[in-house]
């Protein structure tokens, strides 16, 4: 897996969660507090704006030599030159979507099934998003919240797959080690978490990002 997983931050624009305060500032605090990949997550505004802001996340995330991916936009991430994108279930193709990125773009697909998983992992995905984990305010259109349990039937489905897996949905600092430890199954763990309003809308995002990256450290593991 060429692309670090494990602390996985996907952001969010909305008043809610950002609170007025700067995207940019507030993702390289995070860094600072060692995520290790940066999806650029945007539902709130139009094209001109995302492809400025993806810039400038590029310009911050290029410093901490961390992979940015561009949430829906393949077309955003080409104008940028992101190292990737994150494909949902109704985005473009996972196929047409390696047609037009560069040959070393990462491609993450968001995956609630064994159906979904299985497929993602045929096509040649680098990754797949694995949620809803639990049910968050910050996404309530999910198609299902599918727990650790859910999560454990996806991984054991794909265990002889070297494709990597983060979990998505309701993760924070008190559920990160369960959700890890209870997702595993005895042959495919996650690789990582991914989190957006546990860092984003936190006080202090390099805080927040400290803390999850000591708890992913200390993880109790299968042996
Ligand atoms: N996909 C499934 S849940 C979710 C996404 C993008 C949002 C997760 O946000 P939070 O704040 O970490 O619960
Ligand atoms: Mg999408």
């Amino acid at each position: 897996m060429p692309v670090d997983l494990s602390l996985y931050l996907v952001t969010d624009s909305t008043p809610a969660i950002l609170k007025g305060r700067d995207l940019c500032t507030v993702v390289e605090s995070a860094l600072q507090g060692g995520v290790t990949v940066v999806q650029y997550r945007d539902k709130t505004n139009d094209t001109g704006v995302l492809v400025e802001t993806a810039r400038k996340l590029h310009q911050v995330t290029k410093k901490y030599n961390v992979p940015l991916l561009i949430n829906d936009r393949v077309d955003v991430a080409l104008a940028i030159g992101a190292e990737g994108v994150h494909l949902g279930q109704d985005d473009m193709s996972f196929e047409e979507a390696k047609k037009l990125l560069p040959e070393n773009a990462i491609i993450g697909i968001t995956t609630s099934s064994v159906e979904e998983a299985k497929k993602a992992t045929a096509d040649g995905a680098d990754y797949i998003g694995v949620g809803t984990m639990f049910a968050t305010s910050t996404k309530t259109n999910t198609k299902s919240v599918i727990g650790t349990a859910g999560t454990q039937i996806i991984l054991d489905a794909i265990k002889d797959s070297a494709i990597g897996t983060v979990a998505i949905g309701g993760i924070n600092h008190s559920n990160v080690q369960r959700v890890i430890y209870q997702s595993q199954s005895p042959k495919k763990g996650l690789d990582g978490v991914a989190i957006v309003s546990a860092i984003i809308a936190a006080d202090d995002p390099k805080a927040s990002a400290e803390k999850f990256a000591e708890l992913i450290l200390n993880a109790p593991q299968f042996a």
